[in-house]
């Protein structure tokens, strides 16, 4: 079942209209922005709240961008493996990724099984972190976006119900 941090922590009432933003220094492609902005629909189809892509990186209620090793938050990423990603409760906002995983950006083809050694899927991982941000802990529903295990190489997009009723009970 789903679970949430400690106190609940959700984004407030008056907060239900989001903003995101991708760090200038990352310098993305539109086609990486665009794997985000996809993950961000899937939430915001199940609850009702909005993300809206912001060009103003420090203004943005959620502020992503891609780091490696020591990037200044006191949580070191680790070279390939190990962490992919954090992100923090609300109404932090921070979004954070670990650059130097072999990032695949998949469109919504085939059967979403990837070859590649070590590879991580880009979206799967937005949606999990999308989860955090809006306030869900992890489940232990195996097919849930908010279970704590990803398979390397594969896809994993669709919210379950049980990460619906997660975020409709915060939501
Ligand atoms: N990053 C962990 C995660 O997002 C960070 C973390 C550990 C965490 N415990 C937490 C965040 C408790 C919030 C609350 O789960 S990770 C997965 C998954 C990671 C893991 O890099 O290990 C995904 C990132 F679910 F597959 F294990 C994305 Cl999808
Ligand atoms: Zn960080
Ligand atoms: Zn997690």
């Amino acid at each position: 079942r789903y679970s949430f941090f400690p106190g609940e922590p959700r984004w407030p009432n008056h907060r239900r209209d989001l903003t995101y933003a991708f760090d200038p220094r990352n310098a993305l492609t539109e086609e990486v922005k665009n794997v985000f902005s996809r993950a961000f629909v899937r939430w915001a189809e199940v609850t009702p709240l909005t993300f809206t892509r912001a060009e103003s990186f420090l203004t943005a209620d959620i502020r992503v961008g891609f780091y490696s090793g020591d990037h200044g938050d006191g949580e070191p990423f680790d070279g390939v493996m190990g962490t992919l990603a954090h992100a923090f409760s609300p109404p932090s906002g921070h979004f954070h990724l670990d650059g130097d995983e072999n990032w695949v950006v998949s469109d919504s083809g085939g059967d979403g099984f990837l070859s590649v050694t070590a590879a991580v899927d880009l979206e799967s991982v937005a949606v999990h972190e999308i989860g955090h941000i809006l306030g869900l802990g992890h489940s232990s529903v195996q097919d849930s976006i908010m279970y704590p295990t990803i398979t390397t190489g594969r896809r994993k997009v669709d919210l379950t119900s049980d990460d619906v009723e997660g975020v409709q009970y915060l939501y």
